[in-house]
């Protein structure tokens, strides 16, 4: 039988490489890996296998947050990472959609969980609570056994809990080390929310299954960032195309002598990479301008890590996201399910592998809906051209990307709708060069009200998570619908200020 036991080789040695760097302190591998150990001890308890319980904890990047996510993976459970910048509305209906037993959390982030947690007569303890001191016997776990569930939203109401076995996860992290040669002596710099992949499995994952030092930063403090970019710290990088953008626009406001540090400082480093969402050429020619790097793109999603990327080595194509990394096999298919086989054709990317998630957590009907053949669904558009494969776009319009995030616009709209002043509404993303895409709520009130902006983004205050409340309303006398009633989005579009 497979099992986990050989993973994270370099978490699995007691040597004193330096694995993690939270401000001034540093963790080695063997005090991280002993750190872990007393963890799963911990949450075992008198158990001898935690047999997929889900664990769920809030924290932002940090020693606590690795020492979790690690800790419940030897033990036998599964790892439900939760947003930390969540309302409570959103974190409940994590916790329940997952049946998550157990939180952790500490200080401020525990006071936030504590109400709902006791509403939901949920355990919630803090690391040290659990923490035992010293590391007992712990299971030996096969490959198959489910790892991780992290939520995604998509074109239903509510984000769905994707699953990932420790084989996927073994499948992302490798086919990653292999394409972009990871390396022992790699040194990354880790400011993405740890509730998704990208900052979970392409940086924490890889860089501690390389061997490499990733340096924690709760969320992108980008001046402390940058003064670590231009003291030679790091040598890779890996950011959503905001981020870049965000960088861009702050080097203007710098002296010379500032931006020829930092600017060398990336010039220096072996790799940036730029994921998550397209990165518009514009982005990838200024970047390449100020720092001398070729910025590579990849694809990727939720239910399947990544599976296209530009090459390490070789033509990284500006708007294109590359060829299938190894492992991953990629086709596109047309409406009618057929493969197309020429270039030039635009049609659905369609995914088989290791890569590719379980299931979506307890909900056997969208799980059967996303596969077609064998062939996972991802709703992504693309078209092949010289070899490349070209992102064009979704396949739904109720699906936005702001900032690296997927948001849903029917769990916006959900949410809208239970303010009393509103009689309908349509939410749609609209092109923004900083975002992405911006989110944009098209509002119909009832007879004799009126809305401010102000008010209303006040009010989406605690019922949804930040970055999803609305950037801009345009408040309408009545939403454009075709024959049958249905709101159509592209009409919108075309009334955009
Ligand atoms: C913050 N804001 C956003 C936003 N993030 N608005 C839209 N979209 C977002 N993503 C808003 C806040 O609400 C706030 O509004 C204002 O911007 C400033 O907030 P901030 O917190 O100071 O912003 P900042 O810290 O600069 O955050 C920007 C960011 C962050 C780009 C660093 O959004 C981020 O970390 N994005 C990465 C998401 C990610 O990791 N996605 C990967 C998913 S996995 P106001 O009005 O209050 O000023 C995946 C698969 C794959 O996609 O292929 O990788
Ligand atoms: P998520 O569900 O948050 O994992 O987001 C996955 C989605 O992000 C994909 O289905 C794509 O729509 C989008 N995405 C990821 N990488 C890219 C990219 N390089 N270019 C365009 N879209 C991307």
């Amino acid at each position: 039988m497979e099992t986990t036991k050989d993973n994270f080789q370099h978490l699995n040695n007691d040597h004193s490489k330096v694995a993690l760097v939270e401000g001034s302190d540093t963790t080695t591998y063997a005090d991280l890996h002993n750190r872990i150990n007393c963890m799963a001890t911990g949450l075992l308890g008198d158990k001898d296998d935690l047999d997929e319980e889900r664990i769920a904890f809030l924290m932002p990047a940090s020693l606590d947050y690795v020492t979790m996510l690690f800790g419940v993976w030897r033990a036998g459970g599964i790892a439900v990472p939760l947003n930390v910048s969540s309302a409570i509305p959103e974190l409940e209906h994590a916790l329940t959609c997952a049946e998550v037993t157990r939180v952790v959390a500490n200080g401020e982030y525990a006071e936030k969980i504590a109400e709902l947690c006791s509403r939901l007569n949920i355990e919630l303890k803090s690391v040290s609570d659990i923490m035992g001191d010293s590391s007992g016997q712990l299971p030996e776990l096969s490959l198959n056994r489910r790892a991780m569930i992290l939520f995604t939203s998509g074109t239903t109401n509510k984000p769905k809990g994707v699953v990932s076995t420790h084989k996927n996860i073994w499948a992302q992290i490798t086919t990653l080390i292999e394409a972009w040669s990871w390396d022992y002596e790699d040194s990354i710099p880790l400011f993405l929310p740890l509730h998704h992949i990208h900052g979970i499995i392409n940086v924490l994952c890889c860089g501690l299954w390389a061997g490499a030092t990733v340096s924690l930063f709760p969320k992108f403090d980008m001046e402390a960032i940058l003064d670590e970019v231009a003291n030679h710290r790091y040598n890779v990088f890996m950011a959503v195309p905001t981020i870049y953008v965000k960088m861009i626009q702050h080097f203007e406001s710098l002296e010379d002598s500032q931006l020829k540090a930092i600017t060398d400082g990336f010039r220096k480093m072996r790799l940036n990479i730029s994921g998550s969402a397209a990165c518009p050429v514009k982005v990838y020619n200024q970047w390449l301008e100020l720092t001398g790097q070729v910025l590579l793109e990849r694809y990727g999603m939720t239910e399947i890590g990544m599976a296209i990327s530009n090459p390490y080595d070789g033509e990284r194509r500006a708007g294109a996201v590359g060829i299938p990394l190894p492992g991953v096999e990629v086709s596109l298919f047309d409406d009618d399910n057929n493969v197309i086989t020429e270039e030039d054709k635009p049609g659905e990317i369609r995914i088989k592998g290791d890569n590719v998630f379980l299931e979506y957590w307890g909900n056997q009907e969208a799980t059967e809906g996303s596969y077609h053949d064998g062939w996972f669904c991802t709703g992504d558009v693309a078209v092949k051209e010289n070899g490349y494969y070209r992102i064009m776009g979704r396949s739904s319009v109720d699906i936005i990307k702001s900032g690296g995030y997927k948001l849903s616009a029917l769990e916006i709209e959900g949410t809208l709708l239970t303010h009393e002043d509103i009689a309908e509404c349509a939410v749609i993303g609209a092109p923004d060069e900083m975002w992405g895409e911006a989110v944009i709520a098209f509002i119909g009130l009832k007879p004799g009200k009126t809305m401010e902006y102000d008010v209303l983004k006040a009010w989406c205050d605690g019922k949804m998570s930040a970055y999803k409340i609305p950037k801009q309303i345009v408040i309408i006398d009545a939403l454009p619908r075709n024959a049958m009633g249905k709101v159509t989005k592209p009409a919108l579009k075309e009334q955009l200020p």
